[in-house]
């Protein structure tokens, strides 16, 4: 193949087969492919490594915890996933990161692509699993069908200067820039009249987003609900990878990701 665009982006989206369905919302959701005693343990190990004996929260995510906990590597590297991922975009993935969540993240709408992406872009996807049933009130993911089809966000484009303020990114007023980023969002949506949906999804269930849609965790509507959720993230083979918001491409400095793995 001499095409460096994943193979769904540039499909008509017509049919309602997986391929097309992820072509054309840019998003898809499968229930239940897995060994539910995986989902189970995953669920039970949320529960002991996220609260303490009285039911409090002792942290709300964690980040590459596949290094301690096979299952959650085993979660991240499923076979269904891996082949599903190959037939939606062409080429083999690599699953390079993971998240765990007891709670709901509220995370405002962003595109990961700000966080991490590759060149050629778009070669990056996310895959959230529902480790309990999700309802509205606990904090749902959120997205935005059809937005993966919108331009991808740089910090450029939502209006941070050339010259000075990425030297304030790297340092402290990182969080101040970064709000730049989620009002540009905030404008985007509106502009684009896309509209929100909310994953209310089943224990076992899983949601794959591809690199530019729109996606965000929902307020806690229900006090002390809790949300066991993992996320892993792949990026695909042939590609370098890089931190957008740690780059500044007007200087030609690029952070590139030099040692990404895949999990295993
Ligand atoms: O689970 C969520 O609420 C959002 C997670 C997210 O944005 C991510 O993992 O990229
Ligand atoms: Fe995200």
């Amino acid at each position: 193949m001499h095409l460096s665009i994943p193979k769904f982006e540039v499909a008509s989206g017509i049919g309602d087969d997986d391929f097309n369905t992820f072509a054309r919302d840019g998003y898809l959701i499968i229930k239940k492919p897995f060994d539910m005693k995986l989902i189970d343990e995953l669920s039970l190990w949320t529960r002991e490594r996220f609260f303490d004996s009285e039911g409090n929260v002792t942290s709300v995510r964690a980040q590459d915890e596949w290094r301690s906990m096979p299952a959650v590597k085993e979660l991240a590297c499923n076979e269904f996933i891996l082949a599903k991922l190959k037939e939606l975009y062409g080429r083999n993935p690599i699953p390079f990161q993971t998240l765990n969540f007891p709670i709901g993240t509220v995370q405002n709408t962003h595109s990961d692509t700000i966080h991490f992406h590759s060149y050629p872009q778009r070669w990056m996807c996310g895959v959230w699993v529902a480790l309990e049933d999700i309802a509205d009130g606990n904090g749902p993911l959120h997205y935005y069908p059809g937005s993966h089809r919108l331009p991808v966000l740089t910090m450029e484009d939502a209006g941070v200067t050339l010259d000075y303020e990425f030297d304030d990114i790297r340092k402290t007023k990182a969080q101040k820039i970064y709000e730049k980023y989620e009002l540009a969002i905030k404008e985007l949506i509106e502009i684009s009249g896309i509209k929100k949906k909310t994953l209310c999804i089943e224990k076992g269930d899983l949601l794959i987003w591809s690199a530019n849609l729109l996606h965000g965790g929902d307020p806690l509507r229900e006090t002390g609900s809790t949300r066991f959720s993992q996320v892993t993230h792949y990026y695909f083979e042939g590609c370098k990878y890089y931190t957008p918001l740690a780059s500044d491409f007007n200087r030609s400095e690029i952070v590139y990701r030099n040692n990404i793995k895949a999990i295993k």
